[in-house]
């Protein structure tokens, strides 16, 4: 297999995952939608609002340190164009969590205006994360638990106990996120995925999904690559592997420089963030 074009894209079981979280979603006030932010449109599950469009939404990306940020700033005004707010940070960092954390504390629902209008104090909120794997999920819930300790409803008559982890005030975190397929059909999509890691490494041939990688590098940030492997990097996706292996000492027996070795690490070093800060999307 020479080409991603050549490949076939399993569908995914989109309407089983659908299914099962709308069913869950019932039993909360709204969502909170991961996305990551070097890919906010292709780390989205675009059949989603399916199943949320009544619920309230807010969206927030991972990995907000390693973001391209002029462009993930023209990205969700797409996103804030729909009313909805975005946030985009580090999950794996407390402190970055408080604006989604106060956002979340300041929303009102319809249900909210009658406890006002009877002078209740204003019911708790209970929000579910959604997201395709790997996007931060469970980070963002692990971080936002480190906040509070983690407290447990148990509801009678429900055969289940559901987990709840308060995160302040009013507002509770459902403890198990409602994970979603990606876009399998969409190559270009997948393909983006795959580079970062949303998506299993191994359904994509190494050699395209790098030589595509580097081809995007070359057009859309040639000095990542010039700065971090000081190498040159015209001629054909081979060579420069080789170059990199050669910086690197990449060597296989018999003296050959691995440029296997050296695509891995292409990729390895953009998740890591030390190519710079950089968006996969448009
Ligand atoms: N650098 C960075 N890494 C993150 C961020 N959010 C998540 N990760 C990492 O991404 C990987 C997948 O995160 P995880 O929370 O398990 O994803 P989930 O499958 O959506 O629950 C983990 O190695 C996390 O440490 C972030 O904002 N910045
Ligand atoms: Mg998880």
């Amino acid at each position: 297999m020479n080409s991603l074009n050549e490949l076939n894209w399993f569908p995914g079981h989109m309407k089983k995952a659908l299914n099962q979280v709308a069913e869950k979603l019932k039993n909360v006030d709204g969502v909170i939608e991961i996305g990551d932010s070097r890919a906010p449109f292709s780390s989205f599950p675009n059949y989603l609002d399916k199943i949320t469009k009544d619920k309230i939404k807010v969206y927030a990306f991972s990995h907000g340190e390693n973001a391209d940020p002029q462009k993930f700033i023209n990205q969700i005004k797409k996103y804030e164009a729909m009313g909805i707010k975005t946030f985009s940070f580090d999950f794996r960092q407390e402190k970055e969590c408080r604006p989604l954390l106060d956002y979340l504390s300041s929303i009102k629902t319809s249900k909210d205006e009658k406890y006002l209008k009877n002078n209740f104090p204003l019911p708790d909120k209970k929000f579910m994360i959604l997201g395709i794997p790997n996007v931060g999920k469970s980070t963002l819930i692990n971080t936002l638990s480190k906040k509070r300790k983690a407290a447990v409803e148990n509801k009678p008559g429900k055969t289940r106990a559901q987990q709840l982890i308060r995160v302040s005030e009013k507002i509770y975190i459902v403890d198990t996120p409602g994970i979603l397929e990606p876009n399998y059909e969409d190559k270009e999509v997948i393909t983006k995925l795959a580079i970062l890691g949303s998506v299993k490494f191994d359904i994509l041939p190494l050699v395209a999904l790098t030589d595509h990688f580097l081809n995007f590098l070359r057009e859309k940030y040639p000095s990542s690559l010039t700065s971090f492997y000081d190498i040159d990097i015209s001629g054909t996706e081979e060579s420069v592997f080789l170059n990199i292996a050669q910086k690197r000492n990449y060597l296989l027996k018999g003296g050959i420089y691995d440029s296997i070795r050296a695509r891995k690490n292409l990729i390895d070093e953009f998740r890591k963030g030390t190519l710079g800060r950089i968006s996969l999307d448009e």
